[in-house]
């Protein structure tokens, strides 16, 4: 008798267990980056790079960030981009995802 009821509780038990493995829920996606911005940043472009993508700039202390150095930033604006050029003195703010740093709220003020 257990053996004619064998194909049956193997049926039954593959009932059981598919729906719950197609039915997994997806992996949580990865926790969303934290950007902290940083205001007022004051410096001059040097250059613009990476086809202008990034800019050179020599910046004074960012409050709570850096000290002054001369350091490229990520332009991810078309507004900023079209913006700056070589030469320029500009205020700014900085965005820090923990690895990549660009500029935001770019004015030249001279
Ligand atoms: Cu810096």
């Amino acid at each position: 008798m257990l053996v004619m009821l064998r194909p049956l509780l193997f049926t039954l038990l593959l009932l059981l267990v598919l729906p719950q493995t197609a039915c997994q829920t997806p992996e949580p996606p990865e926790p969303a980056v934290e950007v902290k911005v940083y205001e007022g940043g004051v410096g001059r472009v040097k250059d613009i790079v990476a086809d202008g993508h990034m800019a050179i700039v020599t910046h004074d202390e960012i409050p709570g960030f850096m000290l002054g150095m001369t350091m490229t930033f990520g332009l991810r604006e078309d507004s900023v981009r079209g913006a700056i050029a070589a030469g320029d003195s500009i205020s700014f703010d900085v965005s820090f995802d923990g690895i990549d740093s660009w500029i935001s709220r770019v004015k030249v003020i001279k």
